[in-house]
């Protein structure tokens, strides 16, 4: 007796197939685009969707986490300083006091359960994919974001002729990290000037990060690390408090924006 329901290759093909065009019909109008998968992008992602908001994740790796796999120097501790241990507890995710106000826990186990919140919530993940460029609209309102497959992008220019498509959102949230790619396409643009995250200086900059986050430019929310990157704020190292705290924050100026239409 064989073990496994009769299936065949056919069948998991066109499982596999059907499947991911509903998910890009969807996909293609999407109220809220976050572009980037990080522990900032995946907190906001989790707040928006259980707000009922379709809330689409961008992400140009296989995997969803960003930096908040590994605490620090390819060591996994992640930090986080009070009050941002309450998203942990929110989550469901254990840690551990290291001295008053700084918590500890495993940036694997950490990061696998926020991946799993913002997903259980309802978020949208497009991974394997890179943000390419805005989708500009009347008085360059930020208004979507061109991308393409992530191993395209990497191909040698003789053979990598392939063009982007483009997904429209009311929303456009930067959560790229140290690259604020979306911000830094307006800046190619002229549209924006960005002077870069500053030297490290913890006790400065996880309170600037979260003050900082809103909106850069009509239709685009900054949030995470990219928000130092755009206002040059100085850098926290590999302490998280703040990326989740500015990941709530931008989820709530999006849903303001999206009140407002
Ligand atoms: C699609 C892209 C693109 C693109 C990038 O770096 P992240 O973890 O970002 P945050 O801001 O949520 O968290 C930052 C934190 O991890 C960190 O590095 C800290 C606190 N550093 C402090 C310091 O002093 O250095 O995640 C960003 C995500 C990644 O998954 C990227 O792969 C993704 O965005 N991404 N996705 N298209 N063009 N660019």
């Amino acid at each position: 007796m064989p073990i496994f329901e009769k299936s065949s290759e056919k069948a998991v093909t066109r499982a596999i197939l059907s499947e991911f065009s509903k998910d890009m019909e969807r996909f293609a109008d999407t109220e809220v685009l976050i572009v980037g998968g990080g522990p900032s992008g995946l907190l906001a992602a989790r707040d928006l969707a259980l707000k009922g908001v379709n809330v689409l994740i961008l992400e140009k790796n296989n995997y969803l986490g960003g930096g908040f796999w590994v605490g620090g120097f390819f060591m996994n501790t992640i930090t986080i300083r009070a009050p941002a241990h309450k998203v942990l507890d929110e989550i469901g995710i254990k840690y551990r006091e290291f001295e008053k106000g700084l918590y500890v826990t495993p940036g694997p186990y950490a990061c696998g359960k926020l991946i799993a919140a913002a997903c259980e919530a309802g978020a949208g993940v497009l991974n394997m994919t890179m943000f390419d460029d805005v989708v500009l609209r009347e008085n360059n309102r930020v208004a979507g974001a061109v991308i393409n497959w992530s191993p395209v992008t990497f191909l040698p220019k003789a053979i990598n002729c392939v063009d982007p498509i483009a997904i429209e959102s009311k929303v456009v949230i930067d959560a790229t990290g140290h690259d604020a790619s979306v911000v830094r396409k307006l800046e190619d643009r002229g549209l924006i000037k960005t002077p870069g995250f500053g030297a490290m200086w913890i006790e400065k900059s996880e309170d600037a990060v979260v003050e900082q986050t809103g909106i850069a430019h009509p239709g685009l929310v900054v949030i995470g690390m990219a928000v130092s990157t755009t206002f040059g704020l100085p850098r926290m190292g590999p302490t998280f408090g703040s990326m989740l705290l500015s990941g709530r924050k931008g989820a709530e100026v999006a849903l303001e924006m999206l009140k407002s239409e």
